[in-house]
């Protein structure tokens, strides 16, 4: 039964507010996870030497950017809805990017702005003039510092924190790197020190420096004190998040990281999860990752995975060797800002008529509606023998939804260990999504529903149900640009994330629309097509842009015949239509590799295609190269000669014409290639044929 009639309820007085249960947050931790979206900044010496550790032996002379603009970065962040920026001050080659007085090895002694610049301040004002949070990285461990592994260091590393956490304004967070210890260059010593992560930081002094200097500020490691890694740097926390662990079990450099994706549910101290993940394959810019910001599907998934499982989303953006966050990323950061911004433009729950199996006391202070009064300081709350119970929401006409948003009043701890929502269609209730744990926020995402009530089942629960607030949305479509597939049999798949957005394809080289080929299931091309392919929301009759894919014949039949080193069996790898798994030549053999392939067939050959390996650490990549043809595998005729420009930067697929050559055997050698071990390597080889 439920409990509607709001006149019968006691007066506010007699009724008390359940008891908190486990760990609380502190008023620190409050105000972080009101922050929820935020940017970490990797820019530091690393940007120049196009490394992501290193090593510690550079120059201050190395780094120089040319347009460095910090107040860019600020306009980025804010633009993009982040509420703050954390800054790499020191990585672990124990660069700084402000003057500290503890090392020569800073921007003081680099050719930038004349040894006079002080990255850290500029970027603490550029926040403050865009009106979002200053964050400080700064890495315990020093690759470059002559002490390092001796209490010398250690004076050090908490004197450059003091220097941080007094010349700058407010810091909100200041973030410790669990990477600790290892081999570097010390001073010139070039050598491993190992240190013991548990105690050489002294980190009980490190928290006290930090609560004196930045009473606000939260501290972030593996283990806290303030707020946890998540335990990987994909871009996820687990379906099952709980906001606390058993704290004194952790450390930086934790071996049992993993179960920091979801937390302990027995946990002893209020430690929520930081998702940190990076809009590019590498923490710093690579010029060679151009082409490998993520995707709007990616980012928008990583949105839901951390913000919508009950963790805050801290986006990396490799700030470039200009100074500058780059063209492509700031792109993608908007095209994720807009999408997020649409499917939480309406929200649907507010003011609905709501009622609840339970109610405290019966008490109006702890009513059903304090979920959808647009208000989090209000909460509905059960008696304290009611760990279970059901909420339902009313709308006057059956609405559309596809998003739930639940978030528990944590001030009083984290409770609800297992939920079910269902939905009321044309008269019958049907379960939509069943979840864990909630927290601070949890979002879900299900297939769009017409529904004229919608029911949260609270199943089970550590103690009364504590819950300050439901959204409901209806969100778009996601509309993205198709991707376009192929077997090696030559069927072709065209895919969107979003089943609710249609494809419409052409393959005679016209522009699609919805009068095109709808797309339905995968299709032969076996012979010189154009796929062009356009994502089409039939709700709200917008289109993507238009993708465009050359396609040649199948590569079913074809065999490599020759290759000059490595495994002929693994040789299929760059003939699979599959970019992103390779083949390989040996190490060290000197002379240029070449490979053939058979065609099965003579064509007439115009062109051919190489994508390099598409690895985080590529090599073996072909820069010059030379390609020939021949119908019987005896005489050869070389149809093509040169380079790849910019291949190793920018490892998209390179394509070569020539005049037109009968051919039924190909062969690509690798005139040069980028590395020192020689190796050759293919992510696909194809051909252009008449
Ligand atoms: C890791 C570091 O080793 C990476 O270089 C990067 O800074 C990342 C955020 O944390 O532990």
């Amino acid at each position: 039964m439920f409990l509607g009639f709001t006149g019968l309820f006691f007066s506010c007085q007699s009724v008390e507010p359940p008891k908190p249960v486990g760990p609380l947050p502190s008023e620190r931790h409050l105000a972080w996870h009101e922050l929820e979206y935020y940017a970490f900044i990797h820019f530091n010496m690393n940007t120049f030497t196009d490394m992501e550790w290193g090593l510690g032996g550079e120059s201050p002379e190395q780094f120089n950017p040319t347009e460095l603009d910090t107040r860019q970065w600020a306009r980025v962040a804010k633009e993009a809805g982040m509420k703050g920026i954390i800054i790499t001050a020191k990585h672990h080659d124990g660069f700084c990017l402000w003057p500290t007085k503890t090392t020569e090895h800073s921007v003081k002694n680099s050719p930038w702005k004349n040894g006079e610049g002080d990255v850290v301040k500029d970027l603490s004002e550029a926040c403050k003039e865009y009106g979002i949070k200053f964050g400080i990285y700064l890495s315990p461990w020093d690759r470059n510092h002559t002490a390092y592994g001796k209490p010398e260091y250690v004076a050090d590393f908490h004197e450059q924190l003091r220097e941080l956490l007094t010349n700058y304004g407010e810091v909100f967070e200041v973030w410790f790197d669990g990477a600790n210890g290892g081999s570097g260059y010390y001073g010139g010593a070039n050598e491993t020190r190992k240190i013991d992560n548990k105690t050489y930081y002294e980190w009980r002094k490190t928290t006290q420096m930090v609560r004196e200097l930045q009473p606000n500020a939260v501290i972030f490691s593996d283990g806290g004190p303030d707020i946890r890694w998540v335990g990987t740097e994909e871009g996820f926390a687990n379906e099952t998040n709980w906001s606390i662990m058993r704290r004194d079990e952790i450390y930086p450099g934790w071996p049992r990281y993993k179960e920091l994706r979801s937390g302990h549910e027995d946990g002893t101290h209020w430690l929520p999860a930081e998702v940190n993940t990076s809009i590019r394959p590498g923490w710093y810019y690579h010029p060679r990752e151009d082409h490998q910001v993520k995707s709007l599907p990616r980012l928008v998934r990583t949105y839901y995975e951390s913000v919508g499982r009950n963790g805050n989303f801290l986006l990396n953006l490799p700030v470039d060797d200009r100074g500058l966050v780059h063209e492509t990323d700031e792109k993608q950061l908007m095209a994720l800002r807009k999408q997020i911004d649409k499917d939480f433009a309406n929200e649907l729950a507010i003011g609905l008529k709501v009622t609840a199996t339970d109610v405290r006391g019966n008490s109006s202070k702890f009513a059903a509606k304090n979920v959808n009064d647009g208000k989090k300081e209000t909460y509905w709350a059960t008696n304290d023998s009611e760990t279970a119970a059901s909420l339902i929401l009313e709308f006057e006409n059956p609405t559309e939804v596809n998003r739930i948003l639940l978030q528990e009043y944590i001030p009083l701890g984290q409770r609800v260990k297992n939920f079910i929502v269902e939905a009321e269609i044309d008269g019958e209730w049907q379960e939509i999504d069943g979840q864990t744990t909630i927290g601070n926020k949890r979002i879900l995402r299900f297939n769009t529903v017409k529904a004229t009530k919608v029911k949260v089942n609270f199943l089970e629960a550590k103690g009364p149900l504590v819950i300050s607030n439901i959204e409901l949305y209806r969100a778009p479509n996601l509309l993205t640009v198709p991707i376009v597939t192929r077997e090696r049999d030559g069927m072709v798949n065209l895919t969107v994330p979003d089943k609710n957005v249609a494809i419409y394809y052409t393959l005679d080289g016209s522009e699609p629309s919805k009068t095109s080929s709808k797309f339905e299931r995968p299709f032969l091309v076996n012979s010189p097509t154009t796929v062009k392919a356009i994502g089409y929301d039939p709700e709200t009759q917008e289109q993507s842009e238009i993708t465009l894919k050359n396609l040649d014949v199948a590569k079913k039949d074809w065999e490599v015949v020759d290759v000059s080193s490595g495994s002929i069996y693994e040789a299929i790898k760059l003939m699979d239509e599959d970019p992103n798994t390779f083949w390989t030549t040996d190490e060290g053999v000197k002379t240029p590799q070449e490979i053939v392939i058979d065609l099965r067939k003579i064509y007439n050959l115009k062109g051919f295609t190489y994508v390099p390996i598409q690895e985080r650490y590529p090599f073996g990549i072909i820069t010059s190269y030379e390609f020939s043809v021949s119908t019987n595998n005896r005489n050869w005729k070389t149809v093509a000669k040169g380079e790849f420009g910019n291949v190793v930067n920018n490892r998209i697929e390179q394509t070569v014409n020539f005049d037109i050559a009968k051919g039924r055997y190909i062969k690509l050698k690798g005139v040069k290639v980028d590395g020192e071990d020689f190796r050759t390597s293919f992510g696909e080889i194809g051909i252009i044929s008449q």
